[in-house]
């Protein structure tokens, strides 16, 4: 059974096309920087935006209907399985990442829940051998349902506690059973919204102790992927644990969980945090501790997680130059976190966002490649620091220095020169690598 008969396969077409389901950037198979452009990009698809979110806001209901023509939860999900596979084949998506409640209804009970899983994984796992489409990731979602409103790990119930990990042992087992290389926690709701209430060093121990259970738990079954912590600084608790990479990388070496975690950064998460997302993915990679990125963008002027898909090419170059420098994803990917905004609510408008975002970050990896062979930049930050090459810059970084030699140093030595940091010139090197990217 088809669901979308009027959108064919979408292809390559180049920047003079005007065919609005075609790509403009994104050749998969365009040789950059040494790899395919899709073994660079491993681009995913979000079930939970593109297969449930249906434009629901605080103020209205859906606008689109998702229910793919059944009329019951499970067949809906059901149908879900081959639209959603249908719609990765059709835009050569080679990856998925899901929430164990975007695939299956929750049931009454716990058991009820997991039998839902157990009807639609096997469903997944043809649709994953008929395309060759593959996991990137699995997660549990512990923090919809009324019993996490107080968190899941850092619940004030030890019932709730036990709860999420029965659930994140389900989640887990269906990842492994699927392939995925990639588990995520996103602490939807771990965090407090008033110090009055909570016990926030019990709480982060409690956490620890959940992740450590899950590691040694999928460790015992053979899961050799990644682990990861997805930051965010607040949405839907006031203040998340997880608030940003510099935050989380603090937290899993304190509690010993830094060799099984990486991180999974997401560019709207990285804004709310009052940073970048470069500056997110670089914190990351200095640490060894660059995952996965959650691909998507906000709105300055709404200063929620909007989850738009990524259009800005300035924030699409910064992310695969930072990609390039950590030396490329090896068990993570570029999943779209991202919806299609409210108003836009046909099916066309979905492959017409996909194909924007992944159009948006083909075109910033030519931008990262430019950046990379134009090697301007890079010679410039390399010349910056040349000071600590030779003389007493060699023997600081060499630790042959003390705070008395610095004294004696500077006490006979001449004043030092202030040199330029060239900001605005830089700027307009990356805005020539942007435009020569498309020539
Ligand atoms: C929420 C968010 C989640 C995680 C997975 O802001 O980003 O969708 O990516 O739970
Ligand atoms: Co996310």
């Amino acid at each position: 059974m088809k669901f979308f008969e009027n959108i064919g396969n979408i292809k390559y077409e180049g920047i003079d096309s005007d065919n609005m389901l075609s790509f403009k950037h994104y050749d998969k198979n365009k040789i950059v920087l040494g790899r395919k452009m899709s073994e660079h990009l491993k681009f995913a698809m979000s079930y939970w935006h593109t297969m449930c979110a249906g434009g629901k806001d605080m103020f209205g209901d859906d606008t689109i209907n998702k229910s793919f023509g059944a009329d019951n939860p499970l067949d809906t999900c059901k149908n879900k399985v081959f639209a959603g596979f249908e719609i990765m084949e059709k835009l050569g998506i080679e990856y998925f990442c899901f929430h164990d409640r975007d695939i299956a209804p929750e049931g009454a009970t716990f058991a009820e829940s997991s039998a839902n899983l157990d009807v639609i994984v096997p469903l997944i796992k043809s649709e994953m051998q008929r395309t060759g489409i593959k996991l990137l990731w699995g997660t549990a979602n512990c923090f919809a349902n009324p019993r996490f409103m107080s968190g899941a790990g850092t619940n004030p119930s030890s019932e709730v506690f036990a709860y999420a990990g029965a659930q994140i042992k389900k989640a887990l087992d269906i990842t492994v059973e699927l392939g995925g290389t990639g588990y995520v926690f996103w602490g939807g709701r771990e965090g407090y919204d008033t110090l009055l209430n909570t016990d926030m060093k019990f709480e982060q121990d409690n956490m620890a102790r959940l992740m450590k259970m899950t590691v040694e738990y999928g460790r015992s079954i053979g899961y050799e992927g990644d682990f990861y912590i997805e930051p965010k600084p607040k949405e839907p608790t006031k203040h998340q644990y997880d608030f940003d990479s510099a935050t989380v990388i603090g937290f899993l070496r304190h509690y010993g969980l830094d060799k099984d975690f990486k991180l999974n950064i997401e560019a709207n998460h990285a804004t709310l945090a009052g940073h970048t997302f470069n500056h997110e993915l670089r914190v990351a990679s200095d640490n060894g501790m660059f995952g996965s990125i959650d691909a998507n963008q906000g709105d300055m002027l709404l200063g929620w997680d909007t989850d738009q898909f990524p259009t800005n090419i300035y924030d699409t170059s910064l992310c695969m130059y930072e990609t390039i420098r950590a030396g490329g994803f090896t068990n993570g990917g570029l999943n779209f976190d991202s919806k299609a905004r409210r108003q836009s609510n046909s099916f066309e408008d979905i492959f017409l966002c996909y194909i924007a975002g992944m159009d948006s970050f083909a075109y910033g990896l030519l931008v990262a490649e430019q950046l990379v062979t134009d090697g301007r930049i890079d010679k410039f930050v390399e010349d910056r620091y040349s000071s600590y090459n030779s003389g007493i810059g060699k023997d600081i970084v060499d630790g042959k220095t003390s705070l008395l030699d610095l004294y004696n140093y500077t006490l006979n030595g001449v004043e030092p020169t202030t040199n330029s940091g060239r900001q605005e010139w830089l700027e307009s090197v990356l805005n020539d690598c942007i435009i020569k990217a498309g020539r």
